[in-house]
């Protein structure tokens, strides 16, 4: 695609402040398919008019390497020009009809936007820009049509023709060809078409909504993965019976289908009535799918089934509001995830493994040099602005809203906003103002234009508490003050509200009653403090003695607390906090407080990084008969090396990666009949069911193996690996069993070797299980600089393809974005080996490839001589002639930081 190019030969960005309305409404859109994989043929009718409210300019539609054949205005050869990618039609009517013929090319699509061709079945992924490389349109998301398709295709080799909405007619055509014809009840924005056409089957089951009505649900897949498609069924049927449940939404359409494919970009997306899959988040049963597979697919299949409301019904305006239906989306998933779930530390579980993506992904993000507000000023590339901020700090700024109003309040916020916008394309400010309008009495109306700066400030703000105790006056009053360093473009910031939920604890743990000075009443449990200003101060009264505060209970707001907790604080917190995410992270301070002494410590140092509070407080933890296995392995692992190194101004991978590998060593031996104990009592979780509870003990039983081998490895023991082999080989499920194969690849036993063929010539036939084999390895520690060779070993290995986005991921991701202390090589062959496959990639497939190129955004914190050498391979890559706009943007970016 040609660039758009300023003066300087640099690509034009984008700027919110710049939205202007359509010059031109387009109505209905009627699209006929020849649908062949070397040359596909699109005819395309559309009636359009002009928008009275737009200043007059001729139409120009977008496009991107289509073939024009030609272009008729109410029937008539119409005059046009080319304008870059742009056709340009001046003198046009206020309304007409107009009909535009072109072909494509699916088969040669690698990039995997618009119209392209996966294992001999036709898929299209329109989002965010993709309608224009399928026909010309005005491809922007507040253009909202009626579309009718037809797709004609070899019957034999196509059999199943899919798109939007409803089957009103189908039949034979002449020379073995067919026909099907759909039509969508409802208007939508062009990113949300979609047609599907191959040799599938799909499963089929029919629910009753609450009204009566009864809908189709469908999952397509090739014909023998039929067996793995239960659980995403019972996902989505758990999915349209929770959103009527929670938000009074209904499925809004007859037959509602999920096709998978194993070549796609992203996750999943949600084409209205026919959502596209990534196989990854379709396919599951026991024997090749993991219980992380089992939640995913969940959430997933729940993400995009929410998307039918908050993004289709309503969607966005252009795409700077993108967390508008984003944002709301995930936090839609999360409460449904939370939702299924039977108890309340199942739900702890689920908000702790959240926090986790947030705390790891997103703060990064927002520290380094891509950091964007919720809601961007400016993109030169709108894919790249797929990113943790939009979505998971989107789904906090979400979650902090419901929070001030009360979930019952935040309902009526979301009855009103789909009353207010069903069918609109509307903006981030719509839907904070309807939250707000509904609940004219909260916090949230009373506070909403400062609110609101959560979408317009990037940057983690920044808590610093401190809390005094008055013994005279029986009180303890807490100092908070925020702040947020600048970020690129936004050099201050201005205070945010942060609801900040808070219980007192004694000290021996037991939960105090709260009385703030100045209140009557006093109240028990949790509260909701509301800060607004630079520094506030809270004085709570009544308090015999110095109280343990439990600050920022639930993870109320997405911020950086700092508090200066002496260690015995901690340990009662994580002995007692009523409150499982505070309990959790107690253990998480203790760890890290840990880590960043013994990467401080003089690396001469012998001292043991634990002290033998933390692993005191770590076996209680380990054998206390009242919390689940799932909420123990949580408690029990360490804190990752991209989170201790965030904490840090100056980072040594290999110094992070050496104190977590000495930390998870001390835990490994210290805690020895523990994990042993352990063992014997979670490994057998009967027959297999993915539900929280027996998934939680999987994991510890997967955890206490992992030590056990790692113990091992120092002891010389071969009992443990032995016993781990011997899982391996008879587990009747593939979360046991891949981590029993995870435990003898990650401690380096030599029984790893013939486990991981053993593997593959199980599981050479499922692309999905492949996937796992390949980036077990790519993700595994280092020895002595093994993996990098390795990984150029399994890119030359029969079953990998760079073209495939899993097997990319799988490898070269798994190596440069999750395996720091692999990748961050004192000889800079891992950056080298970064910049080649950047480069390589952004030949075939540019978001992919712009996507890995986010691996050194954090480049400048580094210490030499990592920093030097990863600015180098940025340079090389950002030097590279004809790069595609995504990998441009975030590599001169990257260099922009520093
Ligand atoms: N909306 C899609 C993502 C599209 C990504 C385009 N580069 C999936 C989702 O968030 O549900
Ligand atoms: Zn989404």
């Amino acid at each position: 695609m040609l660039l758009q190019r300023d003066a300087q030969g640099q690509p034009i960005a984008i700027r919110r402040e710049d939205y202007s309305a359509p010059a031109f409404w387009i109505d209905t859109v009627d699209l006929t398919f020849d649908l062949d994989p070397a040359k596909t043929r699109v005819l395309n009718r559309m009636q359009l008019r002009r928008n009275p409210d737009a200043p007059a300019q001729p139409l120009r539609l977008d496009g991107d390497e289509l073939n024009l054949a030609r272009v008729l205005v109410n029937g008539q050869g119409a005059s046009f020009r080319m304008e870059g990618d742009q056709l340009v039609i001046d003198g046009l009517p206020d309304a007409f009809e107009l009909e535009i013929f072109t072909t494509c090319c699916p088969i040669k699509n690698t990039k995997l936007m618009g119209l392209f061709v996966s294992e001999d079945t036709f898929f299209t992924q329109c989002e965010a820009e993709g309608f224009r490389r399928i026909t010309y349109f005005l491809d922007r998301p507040d253009v909202m049509a009626m579309y009718t398709v037809t797709l004609r295709a070899n019957k034999a080799a196509y059999p199943v023709l899919l798109s939007n909405g409803n089957l009103v007619e189908q039949g034979e055509l002449p020379e073995g060809r067919h026909f099907a014809k759909w039509v969508d009840p409802f208007k939508k924005p062009c990113y949300l078409f979609a047609l599907v056409a191959g040799k599938l089957v799909a499963r089929e089951q029919r629910i009753t909504a609450r009204n009566g009505k009864e809908h189709l649900l469908q999952v397509y897949v090739r014909a023998g993965d039929l067996d793995k498609t239960e659980h995403a069924m019972n996902s989505l049927v758990n999915s349209v019976l929770w959103d009527e449940a929670r938000f009074g939404l209904p499925l809004d359409l007859d037959r509602f289908m999920i096709v998978a494919t194993s070549d796609f970009n992203m996750g999943a997306m949600e084409n209205k009535g026919l959502n596209i899959f990534n196989t990854k988040y379709v396919l599951a049963n026991q024997a090749t799918a993991t219980d992380a597979d089992y939640s995913n697919i969940e959430s997933v299949v729940g993400h995009e089934y929410f998307h039918n409301w908050s993004g289709d019904r309503v969607t966005c305006r252009d795409w700077f509001q993108l967390s508008l239906k984003e944002g709301l989306t995930v936090f839609r998933d999360q409460e449904f995830s939370q939702d299924l779930c039977a108890d309340a530390s199942a739900r702890a579980v689920k908000r702790i493994e959240d926090v986790r993506v947030l705390r790891t992904a997103q703060f990064p993000e927002d520290a380094g040099p891509m950091a964007h507000p919720v809601r961007p000023d400016s993109y030169i590339e709108i894919s790249n602005f797929y990113t943790v901020t939009i979505y998971e700090k989107g789904a906090e700024v979400v979650r902090m809203m419901q929070t001030l109003v009360g979930r019952k309040g935040f309902e009526k916020g979301i009855t009103l906003y789909f009353e207010r916008h069903d069918g609109q394309a509307v903006t981030c400010d719509d839907f904070a103002q309807a939250i707000a309008d509904a609940n004219p009495d909260s916090e949230l109306s009373r506070l909403l234009p400062q609110f609101k700066r959560w979408y317009s400030q990037a940057g983690t703000p920044r808590l610093a508490a401190h809390g005094v105790y008055d013994a005279q006056n029986r009180s303890y009053t807490l100092s908070i003050v925020q702040s947020c360093l600048p970020t690129p473009g936004q050099a201050t910031k201005e205070p945010f509200v942060i609801p900040v939920n808070i219980g007192l604890l004694d000290a021996s743990g037991r939960e105090l009653p709260m009385q703030l000075e100045g209140e009557e009443h006093i109240t028990h449990g949790t509260r909701t403090l509301v800060l607004s200003r630079a520094g506030e101060q809270i004085t709570f009264v009544g308090l015999d003695a110095p109280p343990v505060p439990s600050i920022l209970r639930g993870f109320s707001a997405p911020v950086i607390l700092d508090f200066e907790y002496t260690d015995a604080q901690l340990l009662t917190l994580l002995a007692n906090d009523p409150d499982p995410f505070n309990r959790w992270e107690a253990g998480q301070r203790l760890g890290l407080r840990a880590a960043l002494q013994g990467i401080a410590a003089l690396a001469t140092d012998t001292t043991p990084v634990l002290n033998d509070a933390y692993i005191d407080a770590m076996r209680s933890v380990l054998r206390n008969p009242k919390l689940d296995a799932a909420f123990k392995e949580l408690v029990l692992t360490l804190p990752s090396e991209t989170y201790i190194a965030e904490q840090l101004d100056v980072v040594d991978p290999q110094r992070v990666h050496l104190v977590r590998d000495a930390m998870r060593a001390q835990l490994a031996t210290a805690l020895f009949s523990d994990w042993q104990q352990v063992y014997e009592e979670n490994h057998d979780t009967g027959a297999y069911t993915p539900d929280p509870t027996s998934s939680g003990r999987r994991a510890l039983a997967g955890m206490a193996l992992n030590f056990l081998c790692l113990a091992a490895r120092s002891s010389g023991d071969t009992v443990w690996p032995g016993k781990t082999l011997q899982r391996f080989k008879d587990a009747g499920n593939m979360t046991d069993r891949f981590n029993a194969l995870n435990a003898l690849v990650s401690s380096g036993h030599t029984l790893a070797a013939q486990a991981l063929a053993r593997f593959h010539a199980i599981f050479k036939d499922e692309a999905l299980v492949i996937d796992k084999w390949f980036s077990l390895q790519a993700g595994a520690p280092d020895r002595g600089g093994d993996i990098l060779p390795l990984v150029k070993q399994l890119m030359k290995h029969p079953d990998f393809s760079i073209k495939n986005p899993n097997r990319a991921r799988s490898v070269i991701f798994s190596y440069c974005s999750a395996n720091p202390g692999a990748f961050h090589r004192p000889d800079a062959a891992g950056y080298v080996f970064w910049s080649e496959r950047v480069i390589e990639l952004d030949a075939i497939n540019p978001q992919v490839a712009a996507r890995l190129a986010r691996a050194l955004d954090r480049w400048s914190k580094l210490a030499e001589p990592y920093r030097s050498a990863a600015r180098e391979a940025i340079a090389r890559v950002a030097a590279k002639p004809d790069l595609s706009k995504d990998t441009h943007e975030v590599v001169t970016r990257a260099l922009a930081g520093n």
